[in-house]
């Protein structure tokens, strides 16, 4: 790994929120490709800090300051993995699951698929399935995305999909899932029109449901 890329991982898995931003800006000006950075540089140390945590080295407040770092170092990349300027695509509504507060991976998927052309309305964390229901009603999105990083939420995806099926407005959108623990066969069990493993995919995914 380059020193640029090394730092930047090193600031994370320590939670270094004021260095991280500055990291990311060096990686830039090396000329190392933001999806690199973020790859390589970024999601990886918050790998490492998932293993850490399962090894119980780190406790929940290393996972959150490490959480941190990682957002604002994001904040300076965002403009790099993001176009601009032209006519959305479509709507899409993206939220964290029910009981579910990872929000970085659902933050990336709102970024990539702004840089595709799509508007995003993002409902945050811990969003309830009326809510998601509330959204599609006041948006008219084409695609519903569904993010859930625990084990115990995943089924949320599922409950959420029945509800919209209830409240009649399952038809009217596509519902695609991801998240750490998520594969394609939990989501063609619950009902989902797809999966994405990463945000660049999910992007991918959801254009191909507009064609
Ligand atoms: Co949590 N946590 N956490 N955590 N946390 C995990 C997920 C865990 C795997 C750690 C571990 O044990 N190794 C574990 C889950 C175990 C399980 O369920 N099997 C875990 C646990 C146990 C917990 C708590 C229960 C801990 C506790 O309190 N005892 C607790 C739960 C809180 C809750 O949600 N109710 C908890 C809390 C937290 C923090 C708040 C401290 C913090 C989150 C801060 C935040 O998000 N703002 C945190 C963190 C940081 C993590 C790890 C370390 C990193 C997650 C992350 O941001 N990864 C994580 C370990 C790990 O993932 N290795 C862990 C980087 C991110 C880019 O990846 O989100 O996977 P990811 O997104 C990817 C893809 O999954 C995909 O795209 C992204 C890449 O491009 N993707 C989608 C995601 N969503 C998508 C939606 C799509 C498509 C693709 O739609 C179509």
């Amino acid at each position: 790994m380059s020193n640029e890329l090394d730092d930047l991982y090193e600031g994370i898995l320590d939670g270094d929120m004021g260095a991280t931003p500055d990291n990311v800006q060096t990686a830039l000006d090396a000329g190392l490709a933001p999806d690199v950075i973020l790859n390589e540089g970024m999601i990886s140390a918050m790998s490492e800090v998932g293993q850490l945590f399962e090894e119980g080295e780190y406790f929940v407040p290393e996972m959150l300051i490490s959480a941190r770092a990682m957002q604002a170092g994001l904040g300076v990349l965002k403009p790099h993995l993001v176009a601009s300027g032209v006519d959305p695509l479509g709507t899409v509504v993206v939220g964290t699951v029910q009981g579910d507060m990872h929000d970085i991976g659902k933050n990336l998927v709102t970024m990539m698929l702004e840089g595709a052309g799509f508007e995003v309305i993002d409902l945050g964390v811990d969003v309830k399935p009326e809510r998601f229901i509330e959204a599609i009603r006041e948006n008219k999105p084409q695609v519903v995305a569904m993010s859930a990083l625990l084990t115990t939420t995943m089924p949320k995806m599922g409950v959420t999909i029945d509800a919209m099926r209830e409240a009649g407005v399952l038809e009217t959108v596509k519902v695609m899932v991801g998240g750490a623990p998520v594969t394609a066969e939990f989501a063609e069990k619950i009902g989902a029109n797809g999966y994405a493993p990463d945000a660049s995919q999910a992007a991918t995914l959801a254009k191909s449901f507009l064609a």
